[in-house]
C-alpha cells in the first residue's frame, strides 16, 4: 500500500529526550532495573532504528513485533489462532495458542523467561527454542521493543499447567512473574501480551483498523492454515477519527482470515479483485524446500486477460516491495522456460523474435514467498531480498516444476503462449507507432511533446515536472512558475485508464505518450530511471473527487508503467489549498481542510484577528479559477507548498487500492488520496 500519512517528527532525536526513571518508586520490584535501563533506554532514544519511525507507521509496527512471535509459534507448529484486539483505549492485546514464553528462569540472567523476553534486546530465539523462525518484521527486533516503546505492558502465560502473569510500567515490572490460577481442562497454552504505546513516543497512538486488517489478511494468505483474527473494541466514532468526514456508525468490527490453500486462495484473491479473468481453469501452485541450505519457497501463479503484470514477492512474509534476488530468478526461469517450450512445440517459429520478460508476464498474477533462515534486507527501503542463494533456488524451483506443469497441461501452456505472442505484436505495433511520432516530431525541441513547457535547468536532480488538469490551469501554472527549475504539461481531460488498456491501444493516447516522452526514462522493463529528466514529478489536480481520479489515473500509469519513479520516491501529488483567509491585517492563511479553517479560525479570532465582512473567507472551486499569483504561491512555491510523496509500502496492497479506485465508486477514490499520501512539506524544505 502508499504510505498511509505524514511522519514527520521520526527520527528526530531531540524530541525523544525522554525521563527514563521517573516511574521509579519504592513499591516497584526492582531486581531487573538496571538490566532493563540499560537496552531499552536506548530503543526509546532512537525509536527510529528500531521500528523504523514514530508515525502511524512505528505505532503499527508495535504490533507486528508481537503478531510475528506468535506466528514464528505456528511455523514451528505450535500456533494455530492468534486474536488481536483494538481495546477502547488504543490499547492491543495480542493472545496465541502457542506454547507460552517460557516461565522458569533463565540460567544466567537470575530472572524469568518472560522477563529476559520482555527486557533484552533480541532475546527472542536466544534460549529454548532455536527452530525454524522465520517470520519477522521490518527489523525483527521482539517484544522488549514493545515495552520499551510503551507506558504499560501486561503479560499472561499459560503453561506448565499453571497461569503466570507479569505487568510492567514505564519498562519496569511491577513484581516477578507470578504463578496464578491453575489451567482449566479445556484450556491450552499459550500468551497473552497487552500493550499501550507510549504517547510521548508516538505522534498518534490512534490504530487504523483497515492498515492492521489488510496486514493480518496478508499474513494469513502468507502462512496457510493460521487464523487470524482482529476485533475492534473501540467506539465507532474514534475508531474512524483518522478518515475526517468518515462518521459512519457502525457496531464492533471483527474479521478472521484463514487460508488452507495459502497463497494459492492469495492469487485467486488477487484475480478476483482486478476484475479480469482467468486464462487458465486453475492457478498453478507449488513448493519446495531445501533444509541443507535452509530456503523453502512457494509459488502461486494465474495469467489473466489484464494488460499488467502483477507479481509480488515476499521474504519471511515481508513483502519485497524493491523485489531481489527471489524475483530475479522467477521471472528469469519465467522467460527462458515459455520461450524455450513455445521453440520446442513450434508455437514460436524460427523467424519470431524471442518473447520478452514483459510479454510473458502480461496479465501475470502471482505471489512468490521465499523463507530463508538469514534474510538479507537491502535498498532504500529495505525491502530488496540480497540472498544470492534464493536466486538459484526459486529459479530451479521454477524450472523443474513449472516445465512439469508445462507438459502436463499442453492445451493450456498453449494459451499463456499466445497470450505472450500477441502481448509481443502489440510491444511490437507500439513500439512502431512511437517512432514515428518520434520522426514526425523531430523538428521539435529535441522530441519533447509541443504541450511541455519545459524548465531550463539540465540538472534533472532540481527540475520539477508539473502534471496540470486542463488548460486554464495550465496557463496558470506556465505563467506562474519558476522557469528555470519548472516544467509544466498541462494534459486535457482524463488519461486514459491504462489499467485497462493494452499497450498499443495505450501509447496510441497523445495524452500518455506525451507524458512518457516527457519523463524520459521509457516504460515498462525497457525503464530507465537514469535517463529520467525530473526528479520530481508533480500531479496537480483539484482538491475534489474528479481531481482525485485524475490523480489516481496518473499514478497509475506510473504504477504499472514506469514504478521505479515511485519506489525512488519522485512522484509526488500536489495538495492546493481549499481556503484563504483574508484577515484585514497580516498575511492571508491558506487551510487545506475544513478542520483546519474552523481551527485557524478559532486561533485567529483567539488572537485578536478579525476577518473583513462579507467575504472573508474564500474558496477554492478548483486550480483553474486561482490566479498565477495564487497558484504559485499556494501549490507551486517549494516554501510554500504542500506535496505529498507517493509511497508503495505493499506492492500488493497498492495494486488491489488501484484495481479498486479504478471502478466507478467516488468515495474510495478520495480517501484514497486523504489516506495514502505522506506528507513532503519538510522532505521539500
Ligand atoms: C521465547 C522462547 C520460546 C517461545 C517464545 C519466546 C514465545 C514468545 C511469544 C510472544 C508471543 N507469543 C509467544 N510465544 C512464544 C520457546 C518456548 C519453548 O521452547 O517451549
Amino acid at each position: 500500500m502508499v504510505d498511509e500519512s505524514g511522519e514527520l517528527k521520526n527520527n528526530s532525536e531531540s524530541q525523544h529526550n525522554i525521563q527514563l526513571d521517573d516511574s521509579l518508586s519504592p513499591e516497584h520490584y526492582d531486581a531487573s532495573d538496571l538490566r532493563v535501563l540499560e537496552g531499552l533506554e536506548a530503543v526509546r532514544i532512537r525509536p527510529g532504528m528500531y521500528i523504523g519511525s514514530t508515525g502511524p507507521r512505528g505505532l503499527h509496527h508495535l504490533v507486528y513485533e508481537i503478531v510475528d512471535n506468535s506466528v514464528d509459534e505456528a511455523l514451528a507448529g505450535f500456533a494455530s489462532h492468534i486474536e488481536v484486539s483494538i481495546l477502547p483505549d488504543n490499547a492491543i492485546k495480542v493472545v496465541d495458542d502457542g506454547r507460552g514464553i517460557p516461565v522458569d528462569e533463565v540460567p544466567g540472567e537470575g530472572v524469568s523467561g518472560v522477563e529476559t523476553v520482555m527486557t533484552k534486546l533480541h532475546a527472542g530465539g536466544k534460549f529454548g527454542g532455536g527452530g525454524y523462525a522465520v517470520s519477522g518484521g521490518l527489523h525483527g527486533v521482539g517484544i522488549s521493543v514493545v515495552n520499551a516503546l510503551s507506558t504499560r505492558v501486561e503479560i499472561e502465560v499459560r503453561r506448565q499447567g499453571f497461569h503466570w502473569t507479569q505487568t510492567y510500567i514505564d519498562q519496569h515490572p511491577t513484581a516477578p512473574l507470578k504463578k496464578g490460577e491453575p489451567m482449566a481442562e479445556n484450556e491450552t497454552t499459550g500468551t497473552s501480551v497487552t500493550f499501550w504505546p507510549d504517547a510521548k513516543i508516538f505522534e498518534t497512538t490512534v490504530y487504523d483498523f483497515e492498515t492492521l486488517r489488510a496486514r493480518f489478511q496478508q499474513m494469513a494468505f502468507l502462512n496457510k492454515g493460521l487464523k487470524i483474527s482482529l476485533t475492534d473494541l473501540r467506539a465507532s466514532d474514534q475508531a474512524h477519527d483518522e478518515v475526517a468526514g468518515d462518521d459512519k456508525a457502525e457496531e464492533v468490527r471483527t474479521v478472521t482470515y484463514k487460508y488452507d490453500h495459502g497463497i494459492k486462495d492469495y492469487v485467486n484473491y488477487l484475480v478476483k479483485t482486478r476484475k479480469v479473468n482467468p486464462v487458465i481453469p486453475e492457478a498453478i501452485d507449488f513448493e519446495s524446500e531445501d533444509q541443507k541450505i535452509g530456503i523453502s519457497a512457494e509459488i502461486a501463479m494465474q495469467w489473466t486477460t489484464a494488460y499488467s503484470e502483477s507479481v509480488h514477492t515476499f521474504a519471511n512474509t515481508i513483502s519485497t516491495t524493491e523485489g531481489g534476488t527471489h524475483e530475479e530468478g522467477f521471472r528469469a526461469a519465467l522467460t527462458s522456460l515459455v520461450n524455450r517450450y513455445a521453440r520446442d512445440k513450434n508455437i514460436l517459429k524460427d523467424k519470431d523474435e524471442n518473447l520478452s520478460g514483459d510479454d510473458v508476464r502480461e496479465g501475470l498474477t502471482a505471489v512468490v514467498s521465499v523463507k530463508l533462515t538469514t534474510p538479507q534486507f537491502e535498498g532504500q527501503t529495505k525491502t530488496k531480498l540480497g540472498n544470492s542463494e534464493a536466486k538459484a533456488f526459486v529459479q530451479r524451483v521454477m524450472t523443474d516444476k513449472l516445465g512439469d506443469w508445462f507438459d502436463a497441461h499442453p492445451n493450456e501452456a498453449k494459451n499463456v503462449i499466445q497470450k505472450a505472442i500477441e502481448a509481443s505484436r502489440a510491444r511490437l505495433a507500439a513500439k512502431k507507432a512511437r517512432e514515428n511520432t518520434r520522426r514526425k516530431s523531430i523538428f521539435e525541441t529535441a522530441g519533447m511533446p509541443d504541450k511541455l513547457k519545459d524548465c531550463q535547468s539540465n540538472n534533472p536532480e532540481e527540475c520539477e515536472l508539473f502534471i496540470v488538469e486542463g488548460d486554464s490551469a495550465g496557463g496558470s501554472a506556465i505563467q506562474g512558475r519558476n522557469p528555470i527549475t519548472q516544467a509544466i504539461l498541462p494534459l486535457r481531460g482524463k488519461i486514459l485508464n491504462t489499467e485497462r488498456a493494452s499497450i498499443d491501444r495505450m501509447m496510441k493516447s497523445d495524452t500518455i505518450e506525451s507524458l512518457i516522452t516527457a519523463v524520459g526514462g521509457g516504460y515498462g522493463e525497457d525503464f530507465d530511471i537514469s535517463k529520467v529528466r525530473y526528479h520530481k514529478i508533480i500531479i496537480m489536480a483539484d482538491a475534489d473527487v474528479d481531481g482525485a481520479h485524475i490523480a489516481t489515473l496518473n499514478l497509475t500509469l506510473f504504477f504499472r508503467y514506469m514504478r521505479p519513479m515511485i519506489t525512488a520516491g519522485y512522484v509526488y501529488v500536489a495538495m492546493p489549498p481549499l481556503y484563504r483567509l483574508k484577515w484585514t491585517k497580516g498575511p492571508h492563511d491558506f487551510v487545506y481542510t475544513d478542520a483546519e479553517r474552523d481551527r485557524v479560525l478559532a486561533e485567529g479570532k483567539e488572537a485578536g484577528r478579525q476577518l473583513p465582512k462579507g467575504e472573508g473567507i474564500q474558496r477554492y472551486k478548483g486550480l483553474g479559477e486561482m490566479s498565477y499569483q495564487e497558484l504559485w504561491e499556494t501549490t507551486m512555491d517549494p516554501d510554500q507548498r504542500i506535496l505529498k510523496q507517493i509511497h508503495i509500502e505493499d506492492a500488493a496492497q497498492a495494486d488491489e487500492t488501484f484495481s479498486m479506485l479504478m471502478g466507478d465508486e467516488v468515495e474510495p477514490r478520495r480517501l484514497f488520496i486523504q489516506r495514502n499520501a505522506h506528507d513532503a512539506r519538510f522532505i521539500d524544505a
